[in-house]
């Protein structure tokens, strides 16, 4: 069984004021009580009475390592259900590798990525869409992101699809019954009630079908990329929306190679800005790779900021960039107008508002805060009282069992059998129990956890 006893450092690497050692399984207590010297010699560390945490020492044979706090949790009120002891130790990466070693030789063995939560899951004390909710909190970017995570972690989408299942599952019943006992009759009441259920069961989850553009945005920012041929001043303009400076900015074009993507909170709006590289016709290798990235970022793009340089004149490549951007939300900059025009942008650009900036001296830095403030204005940055879908797995599985509802709703229009329907009425329940991990196979359970952070 002690294979079955894992640990890790749970804090993350580098020099901090604590860093912890992650203990959980049956062996938890027995492994870190060959290690642990508490001060209270009359503690019990096999059998802590309560939760717990006491002071002391990991000791290397009669060496102390370091002076720790350490916490019990005794199964089933831990995180991963089971018993856990967590080390908390001086929060240096020497010092954490050597008692986690210690930890290893007393009997644990290294957890995998998420192996934690994993563990959670599969004991039962979360949820497949509340296990995925943790790495989402800890990764989010934005408040907003934020928010939606600790929704579904809390059990908010969990509890939406169990009302919408549970209504379904009651009607499933029923017709099996009929189905079974044919001579009860209830078959008209039945197809009226699944009728109804599935009408309903299809308005919630349309409604959260719906709402994943609006979870994608809140969780990844609007995808603004500055676009422009080399050394308009992209880069700068990055820079200056970042408040800091973020991507190198030199006078030779060609500068940003690869994309540089950085999130930040403008006026309330979660942006992703993406600094591309200037786009021209280049020998150069890696310049290429960079500057087809940079095309290939116009289609994800939510917003487009096109940057032209008003000191040079305009050339074929600012004329391609017109032609790339004319079906896209995008804003036109007109930079460096603290040098010299040298062309006339109201000419060029007719039907489109311009914004005259000077991203190396800050200059219309407001203008262009208030119209990238204007053109989102309308969207809903809140989470509001709807669960918000933001994972693309929950997503696919409701488009699913939006189309078993639709083939449902068909047949009984049709007057099919409803033993023939309730095939439907399964694969769509599935669906849903697929996003909350009551029916999923190990390959995604795997997949999901992969994903997730060591010590989480
Ligand atoms: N005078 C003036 N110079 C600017 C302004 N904005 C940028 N520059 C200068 O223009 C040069 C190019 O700036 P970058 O921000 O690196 O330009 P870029 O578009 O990112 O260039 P690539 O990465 O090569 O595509 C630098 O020398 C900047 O200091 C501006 O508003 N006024
Ligand atoms: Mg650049």
């Amino acid at each position: 069984m002690k294979e079955n006893t894992i640990a890790a450092i749970a804090t993350a690497p580098g020099v901090g004021g604590i860093g912890i050692i992650r203990v959980s399984g049956e062996e938890a207590f027995s492994v870190v009580a060959k290690i642990f010297r508490p001060k209270d010699a009359s503690f019990n560390l096999l059998a802590p009475k309560a939760n717990i945490m006491k002071y002391g020492y990991i000791m290397d044979g009669e060496t102390k390592i370091d002076e720790v706090m350490v916490s019990f949790f005794r199964a089933p009120h831990s995180y991963t259900t089971e018993n856990v002891a967590e080390i908390n130790c001086h929060g240096g990466i020497v010092i954490l590798n050597r008692i986690l070693s210690k930890v290893i030789e007393a009997g644990a063995r290294i957890a995998e990525p998420g192996e934690f939560t994993k563990r959670a899951f599969l004991n039962g004390r979360i949820d497949l869409a509340q296990a995925e909710s943790i790495i989402d909190l800890i990764t989010s970017k934005t408040d907003l992101a934020r928010q939606i995570a600790a929704k579904q972690l809390d059990g908010f989408l969990s509890s939406k699809l169990k009302e919408i299942k549970t209504d379904i599952y009651d009607v499933l019943i029923q017709i099996e019954a009929g189905i079974d006992y044919p001579e009860h009759e209830i078959e008209e009441v039945t197809r009226e009630k699944l009728q109804s259920v599935l009408e309903n069961a299809k308005n919630s989850l349309a409604q959260m079908y719906a709402s994943f553009e609006q979870g994608r945005i809140i969780k990844e920012g609007v995808r603004t990329v500055i676009l422009g041929k080399p050394n308009v001043g992209k880069s700068s303009l990055m820079n200056t929306l970042l408040k800091e400076e973020r991507a190198i900015v030199t006078d030779i074009p060609g500068t940003t190679r690869d994309t540089i993507e950085e999130v930040v909170n403008l006026r309330g709006i979660p942006l992703r800005i993406v600094d591309t590289a200037g786009i021209r016709e280049t020998t150069d290798k890696i310049e290429e790779i960079g500057v087809n990235k940079a095309k290939s970022e116009i289609a994800q793009a939510d917003m487009i900021i096109a940057v032209f340089d008003i000191s040079r004149d305009l050339t074929e490549e600012d004329y391609e960039i017109i032609e790339l951007i004319k079906d896209k939300k995008s804003i036109v900059i007109v930079n460096k107008v603290d040098l010299e025009e040298q062309w006339n942008p109201k000419e060029i650009f007719k039907n489109q508002k311009i914004l005259n900036l000077s991203a190396k001296n800050k200059i219309g830095l407001e203008d262009l805060e208030e119209e990238i403030e204007s053109l989102w204005r309308n969207n809903d940055f809140s989470t509001g009282e709807d669960v918000i879908l933001s994972n693309l797995r929950h997503k696919n599985l409701v488009y699913n069992a939006l189309n078993e509802i639709d083939s449902a709703l068909d047949a009984l229009k049709l007057d099919l059998p409803v033993d023939l329907i309730s095939i439907n009425i399964k694969s769509l329940l599935d669906n849903l129990g697929e996003i909350t991990g009551e029916n999923v196979n190990d390959e995604v359970i795997n997949g999901i956890f992969s994903r997730f952070c060591l010590g989480k």
